[in-house]
């Protein structure tokens, strides 16, 4: 098959006019392309999104009335447990294909999910203990984005061990309980999918457990959530006599398979640290305006020469332009200046795309994503109804920036499953969702 473009992003540059020839999930050649006809007005390699849980897409919208204090992320956590209690494996799956629909739709191609939605809502496990997981699976599969699985372990409710809550109960594993999953999950595997492990936090792991783990687990993507809110701080400092991410660097000295989701509230040292580790900072803006977590010293990081991918997180909203902008917006706002995150001369938009390409690839333990001979053939084609006859940096900074651009068709491993903006079973999977969410919210009263 062959994709015929205007403009491609290749790994060292643009071409233009170009013709890319794909060979079942490869793609084979990228050669110079003359002749007349149509053409798509700019390919792009397919994006990782380093962090989702796909459940949450569930309740988008639906966080957003104030109670009768001040509402944080904690109350919102309650709301999101509140769903997550009685949610059933069918409608975990039905609600996971609607995201990674959208996913594609935007522009993901591949998924990283933090998964840790495992057991029965009474805590016991189910008859198959993957059986959550392999929900997951099977809504990638039949999506067609791929899957970097990020099975959870989850034993404590705070620091030093504290004892879990009601609303936790589905989370909960031992060391060795939580090594069979992580075996069921490898034995679900399509080709090409990868399975890590995801210790949830500092609050929900010990310190001697997250060692254990680390070492139990080498070799896969390791993902933790860490110093995202100001009380995660406060209460780290007073268990521990250290920050979050110092506390993180003394205990595992986290190197390139590792990713730390948000880590928002870091000081100069701990940032430095960060940065050249090797570490990705697994950045979700949408979600983390969204829970008022506070803004990522993006300016200083990148100019630490540190490696950042971007996360739809809550999934509140999915949308790969708008999470690239708002890392951006957030930087301008808070600095006052202009292309703040653009490292040189020249195009921002096209910035943030190729740091968040080559971080959310290495988080997700995939090889680099990129339009070259031998790789993987996930693509977007973007569509420009004004036809302006502009540069490839000026597409991505149309697209990221302004409005005019939308994704026209993704290809996933060579095959098409968006095509005219809409993925290939929306009608489907949009009936499964709405039917799922309605049960959820029916039971919730
Ligand atoms: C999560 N989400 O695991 O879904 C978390 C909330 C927690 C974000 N941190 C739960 N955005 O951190 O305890
Ligand atoms: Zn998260």
């Amino acid at each position: 098959m062959e994709i015929r473009a205007e403009r491609a992003l290749l790994p060292d540059g643009w071409a233009e006019r170009v013709r890319v020839t794909l060979e079942g999930d490869r793609i084979v050649a990228v050669a110079p392309d003359d002749a007349p006809g149509p053409r798509v007005a700019c390919l792009l390699p397919g994006m990782a999104n380093l962090h989702s849980h796909a459940f949450q897409r569930g309740f988008s919208g639906l966080t957003e009335a104030r109670g009768p204090g001040t509402d944080s992320f904690w109350t919102w956590r309650e709301m999101m447990y509140r769903f997550a209690r009685s949610l059933t494996p069918d409608e975990a799956e039905a609600i996971a294909a609607m995201a990674y629909a959208e996913m594609l739709e935007s522009g993901y191609t591949h998924v990283g999910e933090f998964h840790y939605l495992h057991h029965a809502p009474d805590g016991g496990p189910y008859d198959d203990p993957a059986e959550m997981s392999a929900r997951i699976f099977a809504a990638a599969a039949a999506t067609g984005i791929a899957l970097t699985h990020l099975p959870v372990f989850y034993a404590h409710g705070g620091f030093g061990g504290a004892a879990v809550g009601a609303g936790q109960r589905r989370f909960l594993h031992d060391i060795n309980g939580f090594a069979r999953l992580v075996e069921r999950c490898d034995a679900l595997r399509r080709p090409g999918d990868v399975v890590g492990i995801a210790p949830h936090s500092l609050r929900a792991v010990t310190t001697a457990e997250l060692r254990q783990l680390a070492q139990d687990h080498a070799g896969r993507p390791v993902h933790i959530h860490v110093a995202e809110q100001h009380r995660e701080v406060e209460d780290c400092l007073a268990f521990s006599g250290r920050r979050p991410v110092e506390l993180l660097f003394d205990t595992v000295a986290p190197g390139p398979d590792w990713c730390l989701i948000h880590a928002t509230h870091l000081v100069p040292s701990e940032i430095t640290a960060l940065a050249g580790s090797g570490a990705v900072a697994g950045l979700c803006p949408i979600t983390e305006a969204n829970l008022g977590d506070g803004l990522f010293a993006a300016p200083a990081f990148l100019a630490a020469g540190g490696a950042f991918g971007i996360g739809t997180d809550s999934n509140v909203e999915i949308a790969l332009a708008g999470e690239l902008r708002l890392l951006e917006y957030g930087a301008r706002l808070s600095g006052r200046v202009r292309n703040a995150l653009a490292l040189a001369e020249g195009s921002t938009g096209e910035a943030l795309f190729r740091q968040a390409l080559a971080g959310g690839a290495r988080a997700l333990g995939a090889a680099a994503a990129g339009i070259a001979p031998g790789a993987v053939a996930d693509l977007v084609a973007l569509a420009d109804p004004l036809d302006l006859s502009v540069t490839g940096p000026q597409m991505l900074d149309r697209w990221v920036f302004g409005q005019d651009l939308r994704v026209e068709t993704v290809w996933s491993r060579g095959r098409p499953v968006v095509s005219e903006g809409r993925h290939i079973a929306r009608d489907a999977i949009v009936r499964d969702f709405s039917r799922a969410v309605a049960a959820v919210l029916e039971r919730q009263g």
